[in-house]
């Protein structure tokens, strides 16, 4: 879109702006999309980014390539490079980000509608976001289960393996001794049946943020389209991506986006409750 075209719900195309459509009580039915860049101040690498990116990582781990990590096939023939990952991503590692925290401040002033996370590391409900706000469109490591005969495993057996390196088995054994594997959605699986079923949450938001994220991945990358073309949509990330910016309610906030989401905060009054919330946390 010309940067010219003049705004249909926003008086501009800037945070302020957004600040005071949230604020005019306009805006109540936020949705969230969020990817790994809202954990990268975290600690946990994003896949993407070069360098520091998880798939730059992988490479340590002899992968015919990085993505083989997160596909069924390779993960039959050889668990252990995920079991690796796992070690390092499992929940109780880190701590939530800023930007997590905004939106667990969304959710207690009853603003947030769904947020959808396409991250495994469940940030998401350590910062304290209702289980029923957030869809896990790429599952989590919240529960496993056997690849073979779908029996579920323990969590604390998991936590165990996990710490250890080893690589847990169905205890099923010895008739099935299948791979258990977290309820993560590896290439070529299908999505929970709950990011379907939720979809049209994304359809009725009255503003939307996206953050930190490619929008590389489908189905999660059209998300952002569902919406009527007069909702905002304020996009937090590093880069400009998918469609974000072609509407004339787009705002972009390129950079950081626990820095972006910070300056929301300030202008909404919000700031301090929020730094408050996050050191307590
Ligand atoms: P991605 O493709 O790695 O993209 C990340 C995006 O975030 C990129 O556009 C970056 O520019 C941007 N970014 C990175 N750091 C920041 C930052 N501090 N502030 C603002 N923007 C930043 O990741 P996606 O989530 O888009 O890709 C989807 C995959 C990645 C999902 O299936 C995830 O499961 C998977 N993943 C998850 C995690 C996690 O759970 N934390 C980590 C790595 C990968």
């Amino acid at each position: 879109v010309d940067d010219d075209t003049p705004p249909q719900t926003l008086s501009e195309r800037s945070v302020a702006a957004v600040a005071e459509y949230i604020k005019s009580g306009r805006a109540r039915r936020i949705v969230v999309m969020t990817g790994a860049g809202i954990s990268t101040a975290a600690g946990i690498p994003d896949f993407r980014s070069p360098e520091t990116g998880l798939y730059a990582n992988l490479a340590s781990l002899n992968l015919p390539e990085p993505e083989a990590v997160f596909d069924l096939s390779f993960f039959r023939q050889n668990p252990a490079p995920f079991y690796v990952l796992a070690k390092d991503l499992y929940p109780g590692n880190y701590h939530p980000t800023v930007s997590h925290v905004f939106i667990s401040l969304l959710a207690s002033k009853g603003l947030l509608h769904q947020l959808f996370t396409q991250n495994i590391d469940c940030l998401e409900r350590a910062a304290g976001i209702p289980a029923d706000l957030i869809v896990e469109a790429h599952g989590s490591f919240a529960a496993q289960r056997c690849i073979e005969c779908k029996t579920p495993f323990g969590d604390a057996p998991m936590r165990e393996h996990v710490r250890a390196g080893k690589v847990p088995r169905c205890e099923r054994a010895p008739e099935c001794d299948g791979l258990v594997k977290p309820d993560i959605v590896f290439f070529g699986e299908a999505l929970p049946r709950l990011f379907f079923e939720r979809t049209r949450m994304a359809a009725e938001a009255d503003l939307i943020l996206v953050m930190g994220t490619s929008l590389q991945v489908h189905p999660f990358a059209s998300l952002p389209n569902l919406a009527p073309e007069s909702v905002p949509r304020v996009l937090f990330n590093l880069e400009r991506v998918g469609t974000l910016g072609s509407h004339a309610d787009d705002v972009l906030v390129l950079g950081d986006c626990d820095a972006g989401v910070r300056k929301l905060a300030d202008e909404l009054g919000w700031r301090e409750e929020l730094e408050t919330r996050w050191r307590e946390l």
